[in-house]
């Protein structure tokens, strides 16, 4: 029998778009409309569910699904058997603690005796441990950020993203407890056949974020300069130099990060680099 397997997915939320855009440009192809609680794809053996992200992690453990794509706060409140295949880099957020504004401040040892609202009880809780801080753990699921107002809890832990909501709310981060982003997780006994397809959809992510890092760079350079500009973009195996019609000039292709290219581009104009065009990778294999 042909194995296929099931990949978890946040059904709507702050995952779902990303998730469901990284395997689309993976060139895996479904139908994911509205209300829709399962699908299969069309041209790669995977089926998806459609599901709630505090589900995914016990679903992957189960063996329910074999892969699920889910945030590491998630994942690691929850306490689920299960491996990180790959770090995916959306949905990047902290966890953090929170306070009144206006209250000083002076460490953590603050929190001590003091009680803390939270929909992560398990991460919270083992961090104030490490930290030897003994406060009430307040399980709420959600609308965190109202708790000191309306006093149930002095202090809160939440996702924090743009910090905005923490403004709104007369809050100040006083200590970031925890740094997520995306992962790839999978159950612990799939298949020598999962295992298979599994590699096919990794190789398939690494080349669209390998893609996404990297730019591809073209520029018009003195022949003279090619050198100096060969070391500062050296490329994947070595840039491709192509003579221009004018008589003494190269076209230089090449790849590279863009970080390193906004390190290089001083170097690059000194050189003489001119006519620099940055374009974007849809996928790179290496
Ligand atoms: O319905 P379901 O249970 O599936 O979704 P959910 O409501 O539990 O989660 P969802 O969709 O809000 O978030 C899914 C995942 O996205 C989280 O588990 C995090 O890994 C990640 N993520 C990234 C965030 C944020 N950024 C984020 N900003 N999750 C929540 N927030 C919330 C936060 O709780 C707070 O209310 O946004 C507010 C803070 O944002 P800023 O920008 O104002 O700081
Ligand atoms: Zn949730």
């Amino acid at each position: 029998m042909n194995s296929i397997i099931r990949i978890a997915v946040q059904k709507s939320g702050r995952l779902s778009e990303d998730s469901l855009s990284l395997i689309k440009e993976c060139g895996i192809k479904f139908y994911n409309g509205t209300g829709k609680l399962k699908s299969a794809s069309t041209n790669f053996p995977i089926e998806f569910l459609f599901l709630r992200d505090d589900d995914i992690p016990g679903y992957v453990a189960d063996g329910v699904a074999d892969l699920g794509i889910v945030g590491e706060n998630e994942l690691v409140e929850k306490d689920k058997d299960v491996t990180v295949l790959k770090k995916l880099g959306f949905s990047k957020c902290r966890l953090s603690l929170a306070i009144p504004k206006g209250e000083e401040y002076e460490g953590v040892s603050y929190f001590d005796g003091k009680s803390i609202a939270t929909s992560y009880p398990k991460i919270l809780g083992d961090y104030l441990k490490s930290q030897n801080i003994s406060a009430e753990i307040h399980e709420i699921s959600g609308s965190v950020e109202i708790a000191p107002s309306i006093g149930l809890a002095q202090g809160i832990c939440d996702i924090v993203s743009s910090g905005s909501t923490l403004m709104m709310n007369g809050l100040i981060e006083v200590e970031q407890i925890f740094k997520s982003e995306a992962v790839l997780i999978g159950n612990k006994s799939l298949t020598e056949e999962k295992l298979a397809i599994v590699d096919k959809l990794l190789f398939r992510m690494n080349a669209v974020q390998k893609g996404k890092s990297n730019k591809y760079v073209l520029l018009n350079a003195p022949n003279a300069s090619l050198d100096k500009i060969i070391a500062l973009i050296p490329g994947m195996r070595s840039p491709t130099i192509l003579p221009l019609a004018e008589e003494g000039w190269s076209s230089v292709h090449s790849v590279l990060s863009e970080d390193q290219f906004w390190e290089n581009i001083e170097g690059l104009r000194a050189a003489g680099a001119e006519g620099i065009l940055v374009v974007p990778i849809e996928k790179m294999v290496i």
